[in-house]
């Protein structure tokens, strides 16, 4: 199976390497025809420099699996430029964030897409790329391709990033993950500090306030899982303690950040249900002007 990913960010590096070790057919659509050596080092030590074999988007058609480990307001673009290039590969979505399951179907309605959540991480600094976590993968199919191929493209998955898990629905993982970014990707960025630094006791009056925001909104959603945010929230800041999250790394560098699809997801989804959410509003509008907490 011939599979395609999309950019050479942190994630899209980290699934080159996985590919490039494990003798599947892939490539790489970069931003230039020339891709840009890796030089990269997995969690448990392994070092390996390679340079991924690289597609133009022209080429895209012959492929059989695109994977898109982008940030969620980088895909509705990317989709729009590939459209006239895709045939009826599969997509996968990898990111943070809620909100472009929607963008993705009105624009390409009939193709095959899942939707992927990670607990793998990496930082990637100019060419130098480091694994630094490692855990679940969890999928779902938004719109299935035929049997044959889905089962190729779980098979594939399976091999490339275990721990694996296909589910019927994702909405509860994808919401436990949007309730724990939501928290310390704006608060990490703002105060400029690490996940850790989260636990301290100045936090907690905020975190509770915000976890009882996204609880409110999943209970009027109907979706499970709201009862023990505080744990979970709790649970993910000691395990990631030493990183800085990806939001805190995108604000002090001055790029685009995907507030707009963690925060912003949440208040605009409030919205439609005739809800307020001021604290997640709060630190939507601050991330979006950055303006870094005193
Ligand atoms: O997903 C993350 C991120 O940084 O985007 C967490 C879980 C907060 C780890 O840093």
């Amino acid at each position: 199976m011939k599979v395609v990913i999309l950019g050479q960010g942190a994630i899209g590096s980290l699934l080159a390497a996985r590919c490039q070790w494990s003798g599947v057919d892939y490539a790489v659509i970069g931003r230039d025809t020339k891709l840009q050596a890796i030089h990269f080092q997995s969690i448990d030590g392994r070092l390996d420099t390679f340079t991924p074999p690289s597609i133009s988007q022209e080429q895209l058609r012959g492929s059989e699996l695109l994977i898109l480990p982008l940030k969620a307001y980088q895909i509705l673009p990317a989709l729009k430029s590939l459209k006239p290039s895709l045939s009826s590969q599969p997509l996968i979505l990898l990111h943070n964030g809620l909100g472009t399951e929607h963008e993705c179907r009105a624009l390409l309605p009939a193709h095959p897409v899942a939707l992927a959540i990670t607990r793998l991480a990496a930082l990637k600094q100019g060419i130098r790329v480091q694994e630094t976590g490692r855990g679940q993968t969890d999928l779902s199919w938004v719109q299935k391709p035929d049997s044959d191929t889905m089962m190729q493209v779980q098979q594939l998955i399976t091999n490339l990033l275990p721990p694996s898990e296909w589910h019927r629905d994702l909405r509860p993982l994808q919401w436990a993950k949007l309730a724990i970014n939501a928290v310390i990707n704006p608060l990490t960025a703002l105060h400029n500090i690490r996940n850790g630094e989260l636990a301290s006791a100045e936090f907690q009056v905020q975190i509770q306030a915000l976890n009882q925001e996204t609880a409110k909104l999943m209970q009027n959603l109907g979706i499970p899982g709201s009862d023990d945010l505080n744990n979970k929230v709790a649970e993910v800041i000691n395990a990631t303690a030493a990183n800085f999250s990806s939001m805190h790394q995108d604000f002090t560098h001055g790029r685009q950040t995907e507030v707009d699809y963690i925060n912003g997801f949440l208040v605009r989804s409030a919205a439609q249900r005739g809800m307020s959410l001021p604290q997640h509003q709060a630190l939507w509008q601050a991330i979006k002007h950055g303006r870094p907490a005193n």
